[in-house]
């Protein structure tokens, strides 16, 4: 449940809830509090582990010794621990609740919300794709067709000659003789085409 205490306190909830809520731990040296002041976020836990007998009290100012009514530990033995969750933004004041101790500088503070860690989203790393490079297309040179001469064929003198030569066509138009007429006038044909080769 959120406490309606303020806009801005929802805000910084939600913005906690971005992350998850951390524990912070604060111990003591002698009459001191290690570290005397932390950074929160409104969700987080404060941890004090003693080293001594000591307490925690909030106190209404880091000049003041007496409890402001909000959280106090009770006396503590060495080794014990206490909690405290941070519900709101701003600075809480506390110091132990041993007077005496409290006079001679055992105080802390937790500030809260003043520096929210921001959520730290690493940079993807760019992928570099390599230029591809450019194929370079030769141009394609025009292939000029000369113009194929005419060839004139001269009347080749060898043509006679194989035409002279006795030929199946010849000898068949020959061995036609005996067939009808339809026949026979084409073997004719043949016979005057291969004369007129021979000429
Ligand atoms: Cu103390």
């Amino acid at each position: 449940m959120l406490p309606a205490t303020s806009h801005l306190a929802a805000s910084l909830l939600t913005a906690a809830s971005l992350r998850s809520a951390a524990t912070i731990r604060v111990s003591t040296s002698g009459l001191s509090f290690v570290p005397p002041v932390v950074n929160a976020a409104v969700g987080d836990t404060i941890e004090w582990t003693f080293g001594g007998t000591h307490s925690v009290i909030r106190t209404a100012s880091a000049a003041s010794c007496a409890g402001n009514g909000g959280f106090d530990s009770g006396i503590k033995a060495s080794g014990d621990k206490f909690t405290f969750t941070v519900t709101e933004p701003g600075m809480i004041q506390y110091a132990c609740g041993i007077v005496t101790h409290c006079n001679s500088g055992m105080r802390g503070s937790i500030v809260v919300g003043a520096s929210v860690p921001s959520i730290s989203i690493p940079p993807v790393p760019s992928i570099s794709i390599p230029p591809v490079p450019s194929v370079s297309m030769p141009s394609v040179p025009s292939v000029t067709l000369p113009s194929v001469p005419s060839i004139s064929m001269p009347a080749m003198p060898g043509a006679a000659t194989s035409a002279a030569a006795p030929s199946p066509t010849a000898k068949a138009s020959t061995g036609a003789a005996g067939r009808p007429a339809a026949a026979g006038a084409a073997a004719g044909a043949v016979i005057a085409a291969a004369a007129l080769l021979a000429m």
